[in-house]
């Protein structure tokens, strides 16, 4: 049997349906995950000032430079996570994220790797009372926060 040209247009009514139903869905998804970890950075960023005020004391709170340290480095293992296809530029949500992220994937999750190791030797120095050694270190963070923008997120 001839399908009605009435029911083929309403197939394809249906299926144009569910297709801008799926961009949709894809672009509230995009705009979660990008606000999540927007909110993440935001936490991290907040704790890295913490840290570099608190620093610059004579005599620093190092229980509150090792706590700051210590939600970074929760952080730290994940970051490389918060990036899944379909949440970069292409998106149509505003997002630092470079095309890089997506196109030079083990750059990425190799610069992005690099705070762990540096956050986690800050917070031992900072645990230990160490403050010339917490001063220094806090650079090497820096370093890795800096290293892993230059090259993939958007100034
Ligand atoms: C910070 C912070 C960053 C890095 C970066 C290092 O304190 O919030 O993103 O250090 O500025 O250059």
């Amino acid at each position: 049997m001839i399908p009605s040209r009435r029911l083929l247009s309403a197939a394809v009514c249906a299926a144009a349906l569910a297709l801008a139903g799926g961009a949709a869905l894809a672009a509230v998804n995009a705009k979660a995950v990008i606000e999540t970890r927007e909110a993440n950075f935001k936490s991290m960023g907040k704790a890295m000032k913490a840290m570099n005020d608190g620093l610059k004391a004579d005599t620093p709170d190092m229980a509150a430079i090792a706590a700051n340290a210590a939600t970074i480095r929760g952080f730290a293992p994940k970051i490389s996570t918060w990036f899944p296809k379909g949440t970069g530029p292409e998106a149509g949500v505003k997002t630092e994220a470079k095309a890089e992220i997506w196109t030079d994937p083990a750059g990425f999750a190799a610069a992005a790797s690099r705070l762990e190791p540096e956050i986690t030797k800050l917070e031992a120095l900072a645990r230990a009372g160490d403050v010339a050694g917490a001063r220094a270190q806090i650079r090497m963070v820096g370093g890795t926060c800096k290293g892993c923008h230059d090259k993939f997120k958007q100034d």
